[in-house]
């Protein structure tokens, strides 16, 4: 049975994508590590250790202690959170990506890591922005995983080392919380629509940005991960596409479950991440390269984060009557 390891795990998709690794690998195969020590709690079926993801002597231990078979190397500072420290964003997020990959390269393993729909920025097409325009990333996380793309695509070409990546669009998800990024009203809409709040937006109501509801997210990565080798003909990342809509969509889609829900807008630094950003993403060659095809649209994914964010409130003894009905 193939051995595991996930950096950064208790991040927003480091969790989910635990949860559906485990019945394909067995949780004993399975070890996530983390740099915050506390995340242990959060692992208590799999294996946990703390790590910082730019300590290579320790990582190369732990791979070879542990006979690591395939990385998924999750660590990154989101785009947000970034553009507050752009050169420890940098370092951070390439001095880790090139650690994975020449252990990759010594140890033979496979790789996955995210990139993202932040590599797009000026000059690009944003309607139905295809693989490969031509690009200007404005963050400093846009930088990185676009320079990062390029390195995987090299250790791919130069090393045969077998590296896959998806460009994550927003990642919506009722069970873990949104880490720092441009993206994160997606998922902060929801959790203050089911506690009778109004929700105050920092983009403003016509910012159209691509969005995927995690389970369509977490099966992409399985999916990737799982195709043949032959197939996997892109080894830069893959444009997917899950669900495109605007904060002002978004909200009236709430609104017919919780008819009393309100917002406003008051746009921040992000607007100008989001500006540049594409509204909506090409994935033509995803689908024919590894047949991806998403499941998610905006009124099943509204409905699934509100039942289940109102079941979870409720197990913890936060029961809201307003939203019995769901
Ligand atoms: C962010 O907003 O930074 C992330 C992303 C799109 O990569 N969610």
């Amino acid at each position: 049975m193939q051995k595991i390891l996930i950096t950064g795990a208790a991040g927003q998709l480091g969790i989910e994508l635990i949860n559906a690794l485990i019945p394909v690998y067995g949780a004993e195969n399975i070890l996530a590590t983390d740099i915050n020590p506390d995340a242990a709690s959060k692992f208590s079926d799999t294996n946990f250790l703390s790590v910082n993801a730019m300590d290579a002597d320790y990582l190369d231990k732990i791979v070879n202690e542990y006979k690591i078979d395939q990385v998924y190397h999750l660590a990154a500072i989101l785009s947000a959170n970034g553009e507050q420290n752009p050169l420890a964003t940098w370092e951070v997020n390439m001095k880790s990506l090139l650690i994975v990959l020449e252990l990759a390269r010594k140890y033979k393993l496979k790789v996955f890591w995210p990139s993202s729909i932040a590599v797009f920025g000026r000059g690009t097409q944003r309607q139905n922005t295809p693989q490969n325009p031509g690009t200007i990333p404005n963050t400093v996380y846009g930088i990185s995983k676009q320079a990062g793309e390029q390195w995987c695509n090299y250790y791919a070409e130069k090393f045969n080392v077998d590296v896959r990546s998806i460009r994550y669009p927003g990642l919506i998800s009722y069970s873990s919380p949104p880490g720092g990024g441009t993206t994160d009203y997606a998922v902060d809409i929801f959790h203050k629509a089911v506690c009778n709040q109004n929700y105050e937006c920092f983009l403003s109501e016509e910012t159209r940005l691509p969005m995927m509801y995690m389970p369509d997210a977490v099966r992409a990565t399985l999916e990737l991960m799982q195709s043949d080798f032959k197939k996997i003909k892109t080894r830069t990342s893959y444009n997917i596409s899950g669900i495109s809509f605007t904060p002002a969509e978004l909200f009236r889609e709430i609104k017919k479950h919780l008819p009393e829900f309100q917002i406003s807008y008051r746009p921040d630094f992000r607007q100008n991440i989001a500006n540049t950003w594409p509204e909506s993403i090409d994935d033509s060659i995803a689908r024919i390269e590894w047949g991806w095809k998403p499941k998610y649209d905006l009124s099943k994914m509204t409905l699934n984060m509100l039942k289940n964010i109102n079941k979870k409130r409720n197990r913890q003894g936060s029961s809201n009557l307003l939203i019995s009905i769901l």
